[in-house]
């Protein structure tokens, strides 16, 4: 088995999402820091993940929740200290516990010392770390549009130049032309390895390269824009030097978020022989039922049928990651299973098997492993997230969509669903504060939350943690092929992941009601290994199955 070849430590990981101010407050000012994370070490050892990923701890001025970073060498003050971090550092390295950190270098903040400087005149020597240009007849340089709602372009009036910036204004876009900004970049990331984080998960990092000559989008690039941002000239000759001169010395890991990279791309992002990244994030699964803004509809056998694509996509020599929330996202069970309180729990396990079985990195985000559910938001203010803004901004303010349409969408789809603060208990403010959260915790915690969690053997959390187990001692479910074994059933997902002759098969019912199921051709059970306390599993040789509601099991066959 040529999969087999490679068997890195960054395949056989699990990682776990810390959006920090969310996760733990110390101090009880509102705001998650990093003695909060590393107060929480232990519970996140005993889930039994390997890896965590830190979302932008640097010092911001959190226009984008520190997507913005002023300076890369600094911790953000609300977070604490350098020697906060160190500690974080140590806590995790005693525990066997990797640290990923969030490199975001398509851009900077707008306080950043490099644009400060680069702002003051055209000939100032931090001018070219940026993108400048001169105005079209007085509109913008060019028709691109910036994903926070608008022009990607701001009119400076200090030099009456324009300055790119494909998220917010206060988040310029680098100039990766410049060979300055590169050995910056690339220095940087030696300060952090060098103090011993493991690698970096790299925010939108298909976009360093721009288009030639900045042309403007064709009118059917419009709506989709990332598609044109993520295939600059020179992304991949960037990310090679990246590999040969930083990453490849210190053996880190990287994950490429790899927003509007299609599949025929991904090899070239991922392929080992390439050097380039370790894996990349397709976003094809957690946007399958978006179209921007709106909120569409999905069913099962598109789920399968994309599973299927990033897989081939990834090939024999590339690597994916399985993921279905993050922090741009809606919660996994009120996104993809069903958050009403008679299913919530045989869901959120059913939907941990699924993410934990695929051939690829597990990434799991912090309270996916409680089962926290989308927040029910009803008003605009209730809301913090800056893409929001934007979009309340042009879709609402201007009388293009009515107020009630963008919120019943937002209700579903906004990206403060996955920053409402961690559930630790059923204390006040769900015990992540004892002041006053900066985000309001989710009325359910009383239900949801970690300390119920981790003292009930049924849990969706030690469902988790008996998945990660099973992962850890069963190379089949790493390594092993992909098949999906039934793509058009509407209910019923299953697929078989074979290593030699170790074979397995992971049965999902994806809904409601029970359904009468005769195994594919091929597909022969010899036990079932772990099950989410559904329904009642299958015994050896049984051909026809009653898949109880959300039930999800998985066997070893014959
Ligand atoms: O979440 C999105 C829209 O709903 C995406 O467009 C998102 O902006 C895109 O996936 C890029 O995300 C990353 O870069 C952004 C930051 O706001 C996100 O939090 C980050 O994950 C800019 O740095
Ligand atoms: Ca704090």
């Amino acid at each position: 088995m040529t999969a087999l070849r490679e068997r890195v430590w960054w395949k056989e990981a699990v990682v776990y999402q810390v959006y920090p101010r969310s996760f733990n407050d110390s101090n009880g000012d509102g705001i998650g820091d990093l003695p909060g994370i590393t107060a929480r070490l232990d519970y996140l050892k005993a889930l039994g993940v390997d890896v965590i990923w830190l979302s932008p701890h640097f010092d911001s001025p959190n226009a984008d929740n520190g997507y913005d970073i002023r300076d890369y060498r600094k911790v953000m003050a609300e977070f604490g200290t350098m020697a906060d971090f160190d500690r974080l550092l140590a806590g995790m390295k005693e525990r066997g516990l990797r640290l990923i950190i969030d490199l975001v270098v398509n851009h900077t903040s707008d306080e950043h010392r490099w644009f400060v400087e680069s702002r003051k005149s055209r000939d100032n020597p931090f001018r070219d770390f940026y993108i400048w240009r001169d105005g079209r007849n007085g509109s913008p340089p060019n028709n691109y549009t910036s994903f926070f709602g608008g022009s990607a372009w701001h009119k400076d009036e200090t030099t009456g130049q324009y300055y790119l910036h494909y998220f917010a204004g206060k988040q310029p876009d680098l100039n990766w032309e410049n060979t300055r900004v590169r050995a910056e970049i690339f220095d940087l990331m030696r300060f952090w390895l060098d103090k011993g984080v493991a690698g970096f998960r790299m925010d939108v990092i298909p976009f360093i390269s721009k288009p030639a000559g900045l042309p403007d989008l064709e009118p059917a690039a419009l709506a989709h824009p990332e598609f044109i941002y993520a295939n600059g000239p020179r992304v991949h000759e960037y990310l090679q030097a990246m590999h040969r001169e930083v990453l490849a010395p210190y053996d880190a890991m990287s994950v490429g978020e790899a927003f509007g990279v299609g599949f025929d791309a991904a090899p070239l992002f991922t392929d080992i022989r390439r050097g380039e990244l370790s894996m990349i994030f397709h976003f094809d699964i957690v946007r399958l039922d978006r179209d921007n803004w709106r909120k569409t509809n999905w069913t099962l056998p598109q789920l399968k049928a994309t599973y299927t694509r990033i897989d081939r996509a990834a090939g024999e020599f590339g690597w994916n990651t399985s993921f279905l929330c993050n922090h741009d996202n809606p919660r996994t069970v009120s996104h993809f299973g069903d958050d009403d309180p008679a299913w919530r729990v045989r869901s959120a396990k059913a939907l941990a098997t699924l993410t934990l079985t695929q051939r690829a990195t597990p990434f799991l985000y912090q309270g996916d492993e409680l089962g926290m559910t989308n927040y029910p938001f009803e008003r605009i203010d209730q809301y913090d997230d800056v893409e929001v803004k934007g979009l309340w901004r042009t879709l609402v303010e201007s009388g293009k969509v009515p107020a009630a349409e963008l919120l019943a969408h937002l209700r579903q789809t906004s990206r403060d669903h996955a920053r409402t603060p961690m559930q630790w208990s059923n204390a006040a403010h769900g015990g992540f504060t004892t002041g006053t959260p900066w985000l309001a915790v989710n009325p359910d915690h009383a239900e949801i939350n970690a300390a119920s969690q981790v003292g009930d053997a049924n849990s969706i959390y030690h469902h988790h943690r008996r998945l990660i187990e099973l992962r850890r001692q069963v190379p089949a479910l790493v390594h092993g092929d992909y098949q999906d074994v039934d793509p058009e059933h509407p209910q019923v997902f299953v697929y078989t992941r074979v290593l030699d002759d170790q074979r397995y098969a992971v049965l999902i019912n994806f809904g409601r009601t029970m359904v009468d199921y005769s195994l594919p051709q091929g597909v022969r059970i010899a036990a079932s290994v772990l099950d989410n306390g559904a329904g009642v599993t299958a015994a050896a040789g049984q051909t026809r199955l009653s898949l109880a509601p959300w039930q999800a099991t998985i066997y070893r066959l014959q």
